[in-house]
C-alpha cells in the first residue's frame, strides 16, 4: 500500500488544490483531491491485467469549478433536489438556495460541498488499509440550511482493492442532510464515452418518478418496464426506448428504492450494507459491485454530458458514463413517505458505500 500526495493545481482565485493517490497491491488505485473531496481517477485492472481508469475527471481543478456536473465530487449538504427550495422543520419555514432555474435546490445550492476545499489527512487504518480523511464545516445558514455541521468523508482502499467511502456528520441543530459521491463511471474506460452496451443490475423493485421539472412524484414498480434491472441487461435497453419515464429527463435520472433484494454484507464486522448495483463490461471484463446502507440510489445516465474535455483531452459525450449516487430520495425534507433525511444532535449522520471490483 502507498499514498502519494501532490500539488494538483491552483484555482483562479489562488486557492491551491492537493491530490492524493492510494495504490493497492492488487493494482487498484484511486486519486482523490481536497477540492470537493472529489474522486479524480479510479484505475482498475481489466481481464488482461491492464489498468483502466473507469471514472471521468479533469486535468485541472479549475475545470471542476467551471464545468457543472459535480464530476467525481462529494455532494452536500443535501444531494438531490428540494422542491421550491423550501422545507419546514419543527414548525419553522426555511428558504434555501434555488440554484436550479431559480425554482429549486439542487445538490446543496449555489456553492455546495463540491466547490469547497476540504481539510485533509492521509494515513492508514488499524487493519493496514490506506485512507484519506477529508473534513469540512458547513456553517449555520450556509445556502439557507440550519445548523453548524462538521462533516468527515473517508476514502479507504484495502490491499485487495476494495474502495469504501464513509460519510460522517454531526450537526448542532436539526437539518436535512444527504451526502453522496457523484462519480461518472464507464467500465470500458472513461475515454470510451459510451455506456449503452455495458450491463447493469439494480436491486430495486421500484423507483421514484419525476415530472418535467425533475421534481419527484410517486413510486412506480419496475415490473414489466425498461427500468426493471433486477436481472442484468444492457443499459441501452432502457435508454433507447420511448418509455415515458425515460422521455421526461432524456434518459435515466431516477432514484431507485434499494430494498436489499440483491443480497447483504456485514462490512468491517458491524456495518450492514446491501448490494445495490452491479455494473459489468464485456469488453474489459471489469465488474463493479456497489454496496451501501443508503436507502436510495439516484441513477443518472449522463444525459447532460458533453461540451467539455476530460483528462487527456477526451471529448465528453452524452451518456458517456453513468452516475450511481447513494443517498436519500429527492425532496425528502418535504415528504413523509420516504426515510427521514433529518439529522441533528440526537441523530448523527453516518453512511457507507463500498465498491468491490472483479473481472469476469
Ligand atoms: C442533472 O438531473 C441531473 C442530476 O441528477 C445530476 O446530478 C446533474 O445533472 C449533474 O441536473
Amino acid at each position: 500500500m502507498s499514498i502519494e500526495k501532490k500539488f494538483f493545481g491552483k484555482l483562479s482565485d489562488g486557492r491551491e488544490v492537493t491530490a492524493f493517490t492510494m495504490k493497492a497491491e492488487c493494482g487498484v488505485s484511486v486519486t482523490v483531491m481536497d477540492l470537493g473531496a472529489t474522486m479524480v481517477s479510479l484505475n482498475v485492472p481489466d481481464k488482461n491485467g491492464e489498468l483502466k481508469d473507469i471514472v471521468c475527471g479533469y486535468d485541472s481543478p479549475e475545470e471542476y469549478i467551471k464545468n457543472d456536473g459535480y464530476t467525481g465530487a462529494t455532494v452536500g449538504r443535501y444531494a438531490n433536489r428540494i422542491d421550491k427550495g423550501h422545507f419546514t422543520l419543527d414548525g419553522k419555514d426555511y428558504e434555501i438556495s434555488k440554484n436550479e432555474d431559480g425554482k429549486r435546490t439542487l445538490h446543496g445550492g449555489f456553492c455546495g460541498f463540491d466547490k469547497k476545499i476540504w481539510r485533509s489527512e492521509a494515513g492508514q487504518c488499524g487493519c493496514g488499509a490506506d485512507r484519506i480523511k477529508f473534513y469540512y464545516t458547513s456553517e449555520d445558514g450556509e445556502e439557507g440550511f440550519p445548523g453548524n455541521v462538521d462533516v468527515t468523508v473517508v476514502y479507504r482502499l484495502s490491499a485487495d482493492g476494495e474502495l469504501a467511502i464513509r460519510y460522517l456528520a454531526e450537526a448542532d441543530k436539526m437539518t436535512p442532510m444527504a451526502l453522496t459521491n457523484h462519480s461518472y463511471f464507464n467500465l470500458d474506460g472513461y475515454e470510451k464515452q459510451d455506456i449503452s452496451r455495458q450491463l447493469l443490475t439494480i436491486n430495486a423493485n421500484r423507483f421514484m418518478g419525476i415530472d418535467d421539472e425533475s421534481i419527484s412524484t410517486e413510486f412506480f414498480d419496475v415490473q414489466d418496464t425498461p427500468f426493471d434491472f433486477r436481472k442484468e441487461k444492457q443499459i441501452g435497453k432502457a435508454l433507447f426506448t420511448n418509455y415515458e419515464h425515460v422521455m421526461i429527463p432524456g434518459g435515466i435520472d431516477h432514484s431507485f428504492d434499494i430494498d436489499g433484494t440483491g443480497g447483504k454484507m456485514l462490512w468491517k464486522h458491524d456495518i450492514p450494507l446491501v448490494k445495490s448495483v452491479t455494473m459489468r463490461s464485456k469488453e474489459t471484463g471489469i465488474v463493479m459491485d456497489i454496496y451501501t446502507d443508503a436507502p436510495a440510489m439516484q441513477v443518472y445516465s449522463g444525459n447532460h454530458m458533453g461540451g467539455v474535455k476530460y483528462k487527456g483531452g477526451v471529448e465528453a459525450k452524452k451518456q458517456g458514463a453513468i452516475c450511481f449516487e447513494p443517498g436519500y430520495f429527492p425532496n425528502s425534507p418535504n415528504r413523509t413517505d420516504v426515510p427521514s433525511c433529518i439529522f441533528g444532535p440526537d441523530r448523527p449522520y453516518s453512511s457507507t458505500t463500498v465498491y468491490k471490483f472483479s473481472v469476469k
